[in-house]
C-alpha cells in the first residue's frame, strides 16, 4: 500500500499535484482543506466552526481534523493508498496519522515537501483568490497569517518525518510537469 504525504506552505502545490497523483498511482485523495470546505457547504455546525477560523487563515483544531481523516479512512477500506494533502499540519497531527495507520494495518511510505518562498506563494494565492470564491485567498494580510501559522505551526511536522527518515524537499517553483515528474521519481524510487 502507497501512503504519502505532500507537504508544504499554503499555495506550494500539493492541491495541484495531488490531483495529478492519484491518477497516475491510483491513490485515494484525502485534503484535510477540501473536507473542511465540504463540511461548510453543507452548513454542519463542524463546518460553521471551522469556516471562522479559516477565513481568518488559522488552523482549525486537531481533533476535529484528526476525526475527519479518521472517518475518511473508514469510507475507503478498498483503497489501495492514500495521498494526504494539507494533513497532518501539527506534530499532533502527526502523531495521530501514524496511529491510525498502525490499526489499518499500514503506515505513511514517506513525507515529500515542496519548498516556494513567501512572494510567490502570496502571488500564487492572489492569483486563485480571484476566481475560486475561497475567503481566504483574498486578503493579502490573511495570505501572509496563513504562511506564518505555516512557519510557526506547521513547518516543524517535516522534523517528525525526517526522524523517521521519510522526509523528501523539491523545489515547488517551476513548471507544474516539471515538478511532478521530481515527485514520480521520490515515489518509484522508495517502491523500488
Ligand atoms: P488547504 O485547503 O490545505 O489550502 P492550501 O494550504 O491553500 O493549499 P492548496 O493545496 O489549496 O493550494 P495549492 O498549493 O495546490 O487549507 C485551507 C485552510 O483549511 C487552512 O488555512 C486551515 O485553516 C484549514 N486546514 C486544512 N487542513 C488543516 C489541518 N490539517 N489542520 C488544521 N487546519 C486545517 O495551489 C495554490 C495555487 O498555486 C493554485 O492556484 C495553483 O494553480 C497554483 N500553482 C500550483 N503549482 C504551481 C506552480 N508550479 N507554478 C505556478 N502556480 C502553481
Amino acid at each position: 500500500m502507497l501512503n504519502i504525504v505532500l507537504f508544504g506552505p499554503p499555495g506550494a502545490g500539493k492541491g495541484t499535484q495531488s490531483q495529478k497523483l492519484i491518477t497516475k498511482y491510483n491513490l485515494v485523495h484525502l485534503s484535510t482543506g477540501d473536507l473542511l470546505r465540504a463540511q461548510i457547504a453543507q452548513g454542519t455546525e463542524l463546518g460553521l466552526t471551522a469556516k471562522k477560523l479559516m477565513d481568518e487563515g488559522l488552523l482549525v483544531p486537531d481533533a476535529v481534523v484528526i476525526g475527519m481523516i479518521g472517518s475518511a479512512l473508514e469510507t475507503n477500506p478498498q483503497a489501495g493508498g492514500f495521498i494526504f494533502d494539507g494533513f497532518p499540519r501539527t506534530v499532533a497531527q502527526a502523531e495521530s496519522l501514524d496511529q491510525l495507520m498502525a490499526s489499518h494495518n499500514t503506515h505513511i511510505g514517506c513525507m515529500i515537501a515542496l519548498e516556494v518562498q513567501e512572494e510567490e506563494l502570496v502571488k500564487r494565492l492572489l492569483e486563485r483568490g480571484k476566481t475560486s470564491n475561497r475567503p481566504d485567498d483574498q486578503d493579502e494580510t490573511k495570505i501572509r497569517r496563513r504562511v506564518t501559522v505555516y512557519n510557526t505551526e506547521t513547518a516543524q511536522v517535516a522534523g517528525y518525518y525526517a526522524a523517521q527518515k521519510k522526509f523528501h524537499a523539491l523545489n515547488g517553483i517551476g513548471p507544474i510537469d516539471d515538478i511532478f515528474g521530481q515527485i514520480c521519481g521520490l515515489i518509484d524510487l522508495h517502491q523500488a
